[in-house]
């Protein structure tokens, strides 16, 4: 077998392009989504174009239980997992925190923090335990900076900064690496699911200049994750050429 990488949130965007790379450069995936049916497509694909191996797991990150359960009940082939790329994660609504939807509040701060955590605190002890490994944590610029109306998708992203620092410290001695890569604006599914489906609204996100794509983004991180043992890169950030920062943006460019 290849070294095994597990990719949170491999249905769609980022993590979909993650797998595809991973694979491309001799990594065995696991990859983890809510929608089996696009898993079983990029399994699919993924077999169709490289030597590697795929392992399906389908599981909602927020659910504890589903999350123990799915990793427990691998082949214990597929358990030694090197890389970890906690992906999955959302925003959920676009209003001032007076106006907010709690329910929206309820569905970042599970998903994007308590989600990221119980998927780490099942692999993380592999990686101890081997004394190697590498966790890498998709934050945000909102993780950076806070924008209105951005509220709780920033301070869940500002969670994940502080927690992918948490780790690095408290896995140093474990010879685990830690990074947390910061993307800025990417063309994905993520703006239709902050827009609750609003095409329009969504569309209207990426106009007047070239935003980042999920494989820019994967480019990143597969580099990142091939780095020679005693190299990691503990923060990246990362915004299309026409954004320098969650503020400013040069639109029709
Ligand atoms: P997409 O909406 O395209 O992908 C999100 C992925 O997360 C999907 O595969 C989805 O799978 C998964 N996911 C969401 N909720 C859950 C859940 N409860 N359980 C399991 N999986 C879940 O968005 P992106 O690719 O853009 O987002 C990936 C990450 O990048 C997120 O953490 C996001 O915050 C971050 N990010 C995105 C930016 C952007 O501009 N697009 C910029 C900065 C950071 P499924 O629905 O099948 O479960
Ligand atoms: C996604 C980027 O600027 O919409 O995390 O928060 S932004």
């Amino acid at each position: 077998m290849n070294p095994i990488a597990l990719i949170t949130g491999a249905t769609s965007g980022i993590g979909r392009a993650t797998a595809l790379k991973l694979a491309e450069y001799n990594y065995d995936v696991i990859i983890t989504g809510r929608r089996e049916e696009r898993l079983v497509e990029l399994k699919n694909a993924i077999q169709y174009s490289f030597s590697a191996n795929v392992h399906i797991l389908t599981f909602d990150v927020r659910n504890q239980e589903e999350v123990t359960r799915a990793i427990d009940g691998m082949p214990d082939k597929w358990k030694d997992i090197r890389v970890l790329i906690n992906n999955a994660g959302l925003a959920v609504g676009l209003n001032h925190l007076q106006d907010g939807e709690i329910d929206d509040w309820e569905r970042m701060i599970d998903t994007n923090i308590k989600g990221l955590l119980y998927v780490t605190r099942k692999v993380a002890p592999i990686m101890t335990g081997k004394g190697d490994g590498h966790i890498v944590n998709i934050g945000s610029i909102a993780g950076k900076e806070v924008y209105e109306m951005g509220n709780v998708y920033c301070a869940s992203k500002h969670a994940v900064e502080a927690l992918t620092k948490a780790m690095r410290i408290d896995m140093l001695r474990d010879n685990v690496k830690v990074t947390s890569i910061s993307p800025g604006l990417v063309e994905t599914e993520f703006s239709m699911v902050r827009f609750k489906g609003d095409q329009q609204k969504a569309d209207q996100t990426y106009q007047g200049y070239t935003p980042l794509t999920g494989d820019d983004v994967a480019d990143v991180i597969v580099y990142t994750v091939n780095l020679p043992p005693h190299v990691n890169l503990n923060n990246v950030e990362i915004t299309p050429r026409a954004q320098a920062n969650s503020f400013y943006k040069n639109i029709n460019q």
